[in-house]
This record gives C-alpha cells, sequence and structure tokens, in this order.
C-alpha cells in the first residue's frame, strides 16, 4: 500500500491559495455532507468543537473516501494527543495559542520521529501506516505531515519572525477572536485596531516566507486579507451556515404567516 500524499501541504508550499470552512459540528455525518462542496479544505475543530479523539477518526475515515484536504486542529499542545492524532491518520495539524520559537519547536518535535523528533512508534495499531499496509510508511512519515501554528496573542505577535522562521512550521494561521481578546476588544474580532494588527500579521508571514492563514466569515474581509497575501482561509464554520439557513428559512415563513393572517 502506498504512502498517502499530503495534498494540502503540497498546495501551501506551491502558494496555492485554499479557501477552507471549519467543521465544529463534530460528526462524521455532517462532515461527510459538506465534503465535495467545493472547498479546498476543512478544518475539524478538537479545540471548540465536541470533538474527542473517536469523532475526530471518524471523520477522517468519512472524509478520506472524498479525497478532501483535511487539517486537524488540537486543543492544546499536548505530545500524547499529537501521536494519537498523528497515528489516526492527520497529516496535517493546526494548533492554537502558539507564542514562541520553543513552543514551535516543541511541536515540530512532537510530530517527527527520531532522530529529529520524540513521536512514539506504533504503526501497528496506526491508521496513518495502514496498520503495517504501508511497508515504507517510515521513509516518508516525516515529509507527509505539517504543522501550523496558531498566532493568536499580543506575544504571539511579537515573536512573529522567529515563530515563522522555525524549520517544520509551514503555516502561520492568525486567530482574530483570541488575538482580539488578548488586545482588550473581546468579541471584537472586526475591531479597526484588531483588524490593522491582522493585516499586518499577514504581511509579516508573507515576508518570512512562510504561508499565511486567517479566520473571518465576513466574505469582504475575507477576499481583502486575501489580497495582503494570506494563502489558506477559513470563511465559515459549518455550525453557523446551519443556523443562518435555518434561521431564514423559518422567518420566510414566519412572515408569510403573519402577512397572510393579516390579509385575512
Ligand atoms: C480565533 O479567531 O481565535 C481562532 O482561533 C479561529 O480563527
Ligand atoms: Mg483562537
Amino acid at each position: 500500500m502506498q504512502m498517502p500524499l499530503n495534498a494540502f501541504k503540497r498546495a501551501l508550499s506551491q502558494g496555492q491559495t485554499q479557501i477552507g470552512l471549519f467543521l465544529g459540528l463534530g460528526h462524521a455525518w455532517s462532515a461527510e455532507v459538506l465534503a465535495g462542496c467545493g472547498f479546498d479544505w476543512l478544518l475539524i475543530d478538537g479545540e471548540h468543537g465536541p470533538n474527542d479523539l473517536r469523532s475526530i477518526l471518524a471523520q477522517l475515515q468519512a472524509l478520506a473516501a472524498h479525497a478532501e484536504r483535511v487539517v486537524v486542529r488540537t486543543p492544546d499542545h499536548d505530545v500524547a494527543r499529537i501521536k494519537q492524532l498523528l497515528d489516526g491518520g492527520a497529516q496535517t495539524l493546526m494548533v492554537p495559542m502558539v507564542a514562541s520559537a520553543e513552543q514551535a519547536q516543541a511541536l515540530v518535535r512532537a510530530m517527527h520521529y527520531p532522530p529529529q523528533g520524540i513521536r512514539g512508534v506504533g504503526t501497528a495499531m496506526a491508521r496513518a501506516a495502514h496498520w503495517n499496509g504501508v511497508g515504507d510508511y517510515f521513509q516518508h512519515a516525516d515529509r507527509e505531515v505539517s504543522l501550523i501554528v496558531q498566532i493568536e496573542s499580543v506575544e504571539g505577535l511579537t515573536q512573529l519572525e522567529a515563530i515563522a522562521a522555525v524549520p517544520g512550521v509551514d503555516g502561520v494561521f492568525i486567530g482574530p477572536a483570541d488575538l482580539a481578546a488578548s488586545m482588550g476588544y473581546l468579541g471584537q474580532p472586526g475591531h479597526p485596531e484588531v483588524r490593522a494588527a491582522v493585516e499586518q500579521a499577514l504581511t509579516r508571514i508573507r515576508a518570512a516566507g512562510k504561508a499565511a492563514g486567517v479566520f473571518t466569515a465576513d466574505p469582504a474581509l475575507a477576499a481583502h486579507y486575501q489580497a495582503l497575501g494570506a494563502r489558506f482561509l477559513l470563511v465559515g464554520v459549518d455550525t453557523l451556515l446551519l443556523r443562518s439557513a435555518a434561521t431564514s428559512l423559518a422567518a420566510r415563513f414566519k412572515q408569510g404567516q403573519s402577512s397572510s393572517a393579516a390579509a385575512y
């Protein structure tokens, strides 16, 4: 069996723009509904979404049938959890709250086998190696993993160049919600000062030679960030899409009912 190639990592290294969607519903069924909808990549959210290792694995399995580019966001920097996610077949991890080069280096080590890293060896139980069915797994494993770090604090911004320079960091993703909170603007990711900080960060990531990423559910702002050099964007969240479609459908009929009632 052949080692699966990491198409998302290759797309980023070639500077291709990747438009993505957050999967926060935490279920393989909804993940599969969203496969084939036209997004370049999907992010299974293990940080805020109601996910555990098993629900993430189920989503990876469902999406594999559709050859989707999938990234998994970890809840934290835990080395053992990273090992289980990689063994489960996640190839690209997005890790929140990275504020120093040392943290980024520790994450790179967690994702690589010795001698570069400290990833434990357990391919007999690893979907990533098709349970020892990928004959040359160890020759390719380190090359096919990819790390996206999230910078989302004032402290992280001060360390941006040092973080971006860490070998093994393939992309830096700005989290406007947490950055806003860190800047004293909790709940205001669109605040002009936060926007300015995001804009500068995207430019700096690009200048550092790494792929820059960001989230915004505002399509005009997403286009603006894209024009500034953001190469991988999350432009929506499944929960929000469902809620807004349901709300507008209900409102259409409610309005219809009240106006027809008035007509009688
Ligand atoms: C944030 O905005 O803080 C995120 O992590 C997602 O974009
Ligand atoms: Mg965040």
